[in-house]
């Protein structure tokens, strides 16, 4: 059993142990074969990727999987309360315009000059989910 939970993501790298939690893979990666752009070496500026990390999967993810996926996707079409899924759509969708706005402005400053990276491996735990 690679993971546990029974769920994907899931990564074995050559020989390592199985890795799980999208978060820790896409940070092993980025580790491991990326380099400063996509997860800075500085605290700060990889903190400021984390929490993007970190507010997609409680904030994005949570409210999109079980509120509208798994009421669409795992449940028989005449047993959907379309209501609820109208609800936690309305609920979600402000909050992808949060990290757009922010991350749209750190490109703005970063085409000013300023060199803080944060369309990187953050960018790639929120952008799966917004695409879905
Ligand atoms: N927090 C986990 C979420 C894992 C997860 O829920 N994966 C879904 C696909 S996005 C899955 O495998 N679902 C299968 C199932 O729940 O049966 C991660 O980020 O890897």
């Amino acid at each position: 059993m690679f993971n546990p939970n029974w769920t994907v993501l899931v990564l074995r790298d050559d020989d390592g142990p199985a890795l799980w939690e999208t978060g820790a893979i896409l940070r092993y990666l980025a580790g491991r074969y990326g380099d400063d752009a996509i997860w800075p070496r500085d605290p700060l500026t990889r903190a400021d990727v984390d929490r993007w990390t970190e507010w997609a999967n409680l904030n994005v993810a949570m409210a999109f999987a079980a509120p509208v996926f798994w009421r669409i996707v795992r449940t028989p079409a005449h047993r959907q309360d379309a209501a609820a899924i109208a609800q936690a759509v309305q609920a979600l969708e402000h909050r992808p315009r949060i990290a757009e706005q922010s991350l749209g402005n750190t490109r703005r400053s970063q085409a000013r000059g300023s060199p803080a990276p944060t369309s990187s491996s953050a960018t790639c735990c929120i952008a799966p989910t917004k695409s879905r």
